[in-house]
């Protein structure tokens, strides 16, 4: 069995209820047990930002599964959820990203781990370091905190406490 991070994001719809749905799927998925559930945070949109505020979040799961086939399983989760495609950094209704898994460090034409982007982004690394606030970078060694200290955090905050609660209902999260 190995630890993985995912990160979850949503700007389309009903949010809380991609974020919800996502989850209970991840709990779903073989030999995949959710450890650790971060706050939900509201967040501006990175990238492309003529697009509405995403909600951002990241779980922890103890899984089986290997890189690829987490992987595919998020992507089968993102088809699911009626993701469809368009622009890229666009809006969409899910996004699922295999931020961490271990401390492997893989790149192929299909996946790349660490996400190659994570170190950059206040909307991953805020609620990654709430749940691993130790969490090192396994390509250089260095702390996930230092990285974040770089950064802007002003468009994370964290969302209402009814947000909280209707992503996380019946989510049953595994004690160590
Ligand atoms: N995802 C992107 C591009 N920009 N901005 C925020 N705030 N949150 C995201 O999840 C996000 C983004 C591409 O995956
Ligand atoms: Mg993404
Ligand atoms: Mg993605």
């Amino acid at each position: 069995m190995s630890r993985a991070w995912i990160g979850l994001g949503s700007n389309l719809g009903r949010r809380e209820m991609y974020l919800h749905t996502a989850l209970q799927k991840i709990a779903e998925l073989q030999d995949t047990h959710i450890m650790a559930l971060s706050s939900v945070y509201v967040t501006e949109p990175q990238g492309l930002t003529e697009q509405p505020h995403f909600y951002n979040m990241v779980v922890e799961v103890e899984t089986g599964l290997t890189p690829h086939g987490l992987l595919d399983r998020l992507s089968d989760i993102e088809c699911a959820l009626g993701r469809v495609r368009t622009v890229r950094y666009g809006p969409r209704t899910i996004d699922l990203d295999l931020l961490l898994y271990g401390d492997e460090v893989l790149s192929d034409e299909r996946l790349i781990v660490p996400h190659p982007r994570m170190g950059e982004r206040a909307f991953v690394l805020v609620p990654l370091l709430e749940i691993y606030p130790g969490a090192l970078d396994p390509r250089t060694g260095r702390a996930f905190a230092e990285h974040l200290h770089a950064l802007h955090t002003q468009g994370v905050e964290r969302a209402e406490n009814g947000v909280q609660a209707a992503v996380k209902q019946h989510i049953s999260v595994r004690q160590n």
